[in-house]
């Protein structure tokens, strides 16, 4: 027998919650077996034991931050099962070290594509909600579930599983009663859509939203309650940079990264980010302070798949068009195979949501809270404008300014975007 330290291996992030221990001192643990629930502000992870064996010590509680190399538990381990081979310490001697497996992230706000946390076995994933030491048997598929609604599972006293696990089911009529019991305690929570059973006018079917669209849904739904959201509208004449853009795209090599209109849309919100630095900033918590950024990342909204992801684009004042570019191309491909970490879509600034290649006039974005705006651009459309003397053909885009209106004045967010429409009908002036 060996004991072995099992710790927190590198999460993509310098801190991440303890939101849940899924084990005890005496457990006797699978390899694969969850230990841990952990969570950044984009992704809650299931920390995956590396080797089966008997937990001696857990070092961890429900509420502690943790981060690469926190020490989870000690196992007991026996020479005949040693640790998983990548993490392996063959005939390990007593307090040999190693890493929990790599975590398995499922995203709590717009995020990719990532696998389903694992289910764990009957027998395995009957384990103690450690924060209240009572039993509240249910599968760590089940207790995400919970806390994506907000839902303490000890708070449910027994499922309608098997030996009285918890289901989802249970935890939806949790939901539903407390729902209720709250619409007629105070009057004045929101009351739920009814439900309809459609099958009475006709046949039906279920489909499962993807986890991304569940999780992006309760992030929408939380912003459009929270904050007080303005849509501003406006038009810019891209001709001369549409004809610019062209040329550039024509000097391109096969093969090389072709500049979207987008690119310059990035380069221009950034520029009047730095004139007007309330747009790059957000609100402490409390509401009594503005915090401002001193660096520019933008978020891009991209559609796959699976749901909305917002990878994000660093330090963008630094770059030049070409660049991001190529930083664009790499990371909406990512998002598309649901590859992006959770590094990947943190510290956006401002975020950029382009329906452009696809078409409209103008819609109304959600902003992508904590920041205080998010920029809608539509497709380019030819039109008659008037100069004066005549109507000529410009090329206009349609551009909406979303922004937090307890942060962002009307008039603050009309000077903005005026700016933003200078900065894309002649970009010289993105070099001053
Ligand atoms: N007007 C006219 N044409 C436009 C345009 C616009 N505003 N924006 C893009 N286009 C053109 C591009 O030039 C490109 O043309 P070619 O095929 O001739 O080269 C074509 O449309 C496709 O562009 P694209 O969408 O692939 O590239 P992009 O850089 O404009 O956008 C990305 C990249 C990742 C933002 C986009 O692919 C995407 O996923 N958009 C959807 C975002 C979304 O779902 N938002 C809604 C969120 S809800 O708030």
């Amino acid at each position: 027998m060996a004991l072995i330290e099992i710790k927190v291996p590198d999460v993509g992030t310098a801190e991440v919650d303890v939101v849940d221990v899924l084990i005890k001192a005496g457990d006797i643990i699978a390899a694969e077996q969850t230990l841990a629930v952990l969570e950044t502000d984009k992704a809650s992870m299931d920390l995956p034991s590396s080797a089966a064996g008997t937990v001696q010590e857990v070092f961890i509680k429900k509420g502690d931050k943790a981060s690469e190399g926190t020490l989870i538990a000690t196992l007991l381990v026996s020479d005949e099962a040693p640790a998983a081979p990548e993490t392996a310490q063959p005939a390990a001697p007593a307090n040999t070290t190693v890493a929990a497996q790599a975590p398995v992230a499922v995203p709590t706000a717009p995020t990719p594509k990532l696998p389903e946390p694992a289910p764990v076995s009957q027998g395995q994933g009957q384990s103690q909600s450690s924060d209240t030491g009572k039993a509240a048997h249910a599968t760590p598929a089940v207790r995400l579930f919970a806390r994506e609604l907000g839902v303490d599972i000890s708070g449910i006293k027994t499922g309608t599983g098997r030996k009285g696990r918890i289901l989802k089911d249970d935890v939806k009529n949790f939901v539903k009663k407390a729902m209720t019991e709250g619409v007629n305690q105070v009057g004045g929570s929101i009351p739920s859509i009814p439900a309809v059973d459609f099958s009475q006018f006709g046949d039906t079917e279920e489909r499962q939203l993807s986890k991304i669209k569940r999780l992006t849904g309760q992030n929408l739904s939380r912003v459009w309650l929270n904050l007080p959201l303005v849509t501003y509208h406006e038009e810019a004449d891209i001709t001369d940079q549409e004809a610019f853009r062209v040329a550039l795209n024509a000097e391109k090599a096969a093969g090389e990264v072709k500049i979207t209109g987008l690119i310059f849309i990035i380069k221009a919100l950034v520029a009047a980010m730095q004139q007007f630095p309330q747009f790059n900033a957000s609100l402490s918590p409390d509401g009594e302070k503005l915090i401002l950024k001193k660096y520019f990342n933008i978020g891009i909204a991209v559609d796959t798949p699976n749901g909305l992801v917002v990878p994000v684009l660093r330090d963008v004042n630094n770059k030049g068009i070409n660049e991001i570019a190529v930083e664009l191309a790499e990371k909406s491909e990512k998002a598309r195979l649901g590859k992006l970490s959770p590094a990947d879509m943190q510290g956006g600034c401002l975020t950029i949501s382009s329906l452009g290649g696809i078409g409209g006039t103008a819609f109304t974005p959600i902003v992508n809270a904590p920041e205080v705006a998010i920029l809608g651009v539509t497709r380019a459309k030819m039109q008659p404008v008037w100069n004066g003397k005549e109507f000529i053909p410009r090329l206009m885009l349609p551009l909406d300014l979303t922004y937090d209106h307890r942060v962002i004045d009307g008039a603050e967010g009309a000077r903005f975007m005026a700016v933003v429409k200078q900065n894309l009908s002649d970009i010289r002036r993105l070099l001053l």
